[in-house]
């Protein structure tokens, strides 16, 4: 099956007692036995709730994965993935990626004896020199955010392999839309479906997909242990999101390109931070590795002043300010005070967050407005 069929298929099949095409909200905590250990395969909802069920079977089609896992938040789902460490293994990231991550990593499981080294993943030989034998997980964003970094999934995926780690991977601003993590040797795909994989700025949720029996066991034991699980009402409005996600993807890719050439004629315009102009560090591999470059782009400002950036921030109409990104309607936001805040300042400069950063995540409006709303903002 093709993607978009599958976005539309796949995990879903009408529900066995109604025939309805869309599978139901099962608005229920528990299921009744006919005898102790006799039921039809549900238990209790924080276990499993077959309207769950069915959004983990889509996502894990979509992301050529075996098994999907759904939880309350994306921070969730990364919480999971920790859980399957314990004191003293550590675990090689990004340096740059979503400040909430960051924050989980240093505020919350190196009190817990999980030891974090951030290196820039763009030349593999960082990696390298940060795994120890105690290195159980790889761990990356591609594209980064805000900065928009693509970081070759094979080549960590080989390096994983060779010291007998896993690779965790999040998907979200990529989409299984435009790349498949597990395809490139992958063991762990997450995703903040909050954003483009609901689509509608109107669920909160985190997933993650494996292809290994074995790793999907241990991951939905520390589900239900945890109990950070999504309800069904949410779990609804994802199957409904995924329903568009191609035709969105194509949008936001389309609007995301018309952008980003924009913005890098602008006389005002320093720098623009898209995978998709040949000018990006990261092309080659982006070309590679992914099927379009996806709606989400940063840039600076000439001159590099806080009250520049802070204008264009309040100044965008159709833009709006606010945290999140994946959805319908174009947001603007300031990783420095907003996304990425929980990151130290010094951190952040080092890695190349500079304080003026803006992040566009554009939308699927019609583009000739999205330009002329950052056009005015700009003037
Ligand atoms: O917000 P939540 O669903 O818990 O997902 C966290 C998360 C994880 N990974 C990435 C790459 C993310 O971007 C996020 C959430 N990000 C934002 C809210 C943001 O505006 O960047």
């Amino acid at each position: 099956m093709r993607f978009g069929t599958k976005a539309i298929h796949a995990g879903v099949e009408p529900d066995p007692t109604t025939g309805a095409i869309m599978t139901p909200i099962y608005q229920t905590s528990t299921y009744v036995q006919a005898a102790p250990g006799d039921h039809k395969g549900y238990e209790y909802s924080r276990t499993h709730n077959p309207t769950r069920t069915a959004l983990q079977n889509a996502l894990a089609a979509l992301e050529n994965g075996t098994h999907g896992l759904c939880f309350a938040t994306g921070m969730a789902s990364i919480d999971a993935i920790c859980k399957l460490f314990k004191p003293g293994d550590e675990i090689v990231s990004t340096n740059d990626l979503y400040g909430g991550t960051y924050r989980l990593f240093t505020k919350i499981f190196e009190g817990f004896g999980l030891k974090f080294r951030f290196v820039d993943m763009g030349d593999p030989a960082n990696v390298a020199a940060a795994m120890t034998p105690n290195t159980k997980l790889i761990w990356l964003e591609t594209p980064t955010n805000p900065l928009l970094k693509v970081i070759d999934i094979a080549a960590m995926a080989a390096l994983a392999k060779k010291h007998g780690c896993l690779l965790g991977v999040d998907n979200t601003f990529a989409s299984p839309y435009l790349q498949n993590p597990l395809d490139m040797g992958a063991d762990i795909i997450m995703h903040s479906v909050t954003k483009y994989l609901g689509g509608h700025s109107d669920v909160v949720m985190g997933a993650l997909v494996v292809k290994d029996a074995a790793l999907a066991e241990r991951l939905a034991f520390i589900q239900n242990s945890s109990g950070a699980t999504p309800g069904p009402q949410d779990c609804f409005l994802v199957l409904r999101g995924l329903k568009t996600l191609h035709l969105r993807m194509q949008r936001h890719c389309e609007n995301g390109a018309e952008v980003a050439e924009w913005l890098v004629k602008h006389p005002k315009v320093e720098r623009v931070y898209w995978p998709g102009l040949p000018t990006h560090p990261n092309h080659a591999i982006a070309k590679a590795q992914m099927r379009g470059f996806g709606g989400m782009i940063s840039f600076t400002l000439k001159g590099d002043r806080m009250e520049d950036a802070m204008k264009v921030l309040s100044s965008t109409e159709l833009f709006c300010l606010a945290e999140s990104l994946g959805g319908v309607e174009s947001l603007l936001g300031h990783p420095a005070s907003m996304t990425h805040a929980s990151i130290p300042r010094e951190e952040r400069l080092k890695n190349g967050l500079a304080d003026t950063l803006i992040r566009l995540s554009v939308g699927l409006e019609d583009v000739e407005d999205l330009i002329a709303d950052l056009e005015q903002a700009l003037a």
